[in-house]
């Protein structure tokens, strides 16, 4: 599909960099309410960079509109950097997207360490809009840029015996401040793990982001390289991924380590198995007044339902 980029965008449609970061300070100072709003007001034609998509979405692509750059940018998870939301945006540029590799091992043809665009070469780059739904209820349109997992999965021949595959974050107190025990109050057992069922992997939507609207980075969307899979909770789209490791048994994740009884593996959006702490019947979508309803695997039923015929969606939350 085709993607207006900001090298694409006429200079008075773009925001002043003084302007930007007023914008920035203002969403940082009063939090997500603001962020709603500010992008609200991005919505209505407000002089910020229209960076949205053209015509001609391809069979995966959403129509719904684009939750602005800003907001993309702007309001992250991203605990490496901080557990706020505007702290990824604030501290990520210590992160270093090159040179970069990524250890693949396990069950897999020939187990090495790549160097990423060794790793990269061949694939064609595509933009993909997904709806994206956080397990904390709120929601956004991404316009992700990056190539389908799936053609990653062909290049490096898991066995057969490989039934899922196991994905972690660097770990660099260096370049993620958010990993120094005690700097933001509250860190996670480094690295953030994450993993899929090898079908799951394999499924045409799940998609390997390079960077969203149409370009690679920023390093808070996870640069060099993250997971996107639009039908689970956001936390299962793990960032600044530097192993690829294909495994037997099912992995088990950062969240579900830090709280099972919260946590599973699965993490598939399902309105109807609410969160302990939170209903997911309904979500904020950012930039939108109204909440609306939260769609059985966020929307993609027709794609992915079949992977999960026969399993009690309450059990494999
Ligand atoms: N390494 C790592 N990956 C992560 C996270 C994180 O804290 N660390 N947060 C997850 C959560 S909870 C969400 S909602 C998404 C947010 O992705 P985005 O900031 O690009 O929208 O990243 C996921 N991937
Ligand atoms: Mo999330």
């Amino acid at each position: 599909m085709l993607i207006k980029k900001p090298d694409d965008v006429r200079s008075s449609e773009i925001t002043p960099e003084s302007v930007y970061r007023n914008r920035r300070e203002f969403l940082r100072a009063a939090g997500f309410a603001s962020v709603v709003s500010a992008a609200g007001l991005g919505a209505s034609g407000c002089a910020e960079a229209e960076v949205r998509a053209a015509s001609q979405l391809g069979p995966y692509d959403t129509d719904e509109e684009q939750t602005p750059y800003e907001a993309v940018t702007g309001y992250n998870n991203f605990y490496e950097f901080g557990t706020n939301k505007d702290e990824p945006a604030r501290y990520a540029h210590t992160l270093r997207p090159r040179p970069w590799t990524v250890q693949v091992d396990g069950l897999v043809r020939d187990p090495k360490t790549w160097d990423l665009d060794d790793l990269l070469a061949g694939f064609t780059m595509e933009d993909r809009v997904y709806r994206m739904r956080c397990v904390e209820g709120w929601s956004m349109v991404i316009p992700w840029y990056g190539f389908a997992m799936a053609d990653l999965v062909n290049k490096l021949e898991p066995l057969p015996s490989a039934r899922y595959v196991r994905m972690e974050t660097l770990v660099d107190e260096e370049q993620m401040p958010g990993q120094r025990r005690g700097f933001f109050g509250y860190t996670l057992d480094w690295p953030y793990v994450e993993g899929l069922r090898m079908d799951e992997a394999r499924n045409p939507l799940t998609f390997m982001a390079l960077g969203v609207y149409g370009r690679e980075g920023p390093n808070q969307n996870g640069a060099p390289i993250r997971l996107v899979v639009p039908w689970k909770y956001g936390f299962k789209g793990v960032k600044s991924i530097v192993r690829i490791s294909f495994v037997g048994d099912e992995p088990l994740n950062t969240w579900q380590q830090e709280n099972s009884r919260e946590y599973g593996f699965y993490a598939n959006v399902n309105p109807d198995v609410d969160h302990p702490r939170w209903s997911q019947a309904r979500e904020e979508r950012i930039g939108e007044l109204f909440s609306r309803d939260t769609l059985m695997f966020n929307g993609y039923a027709e794609h992915v339902a079949h992977m999960y015929e026969g399993m009690d969606l309450r059990q494999f939350y």
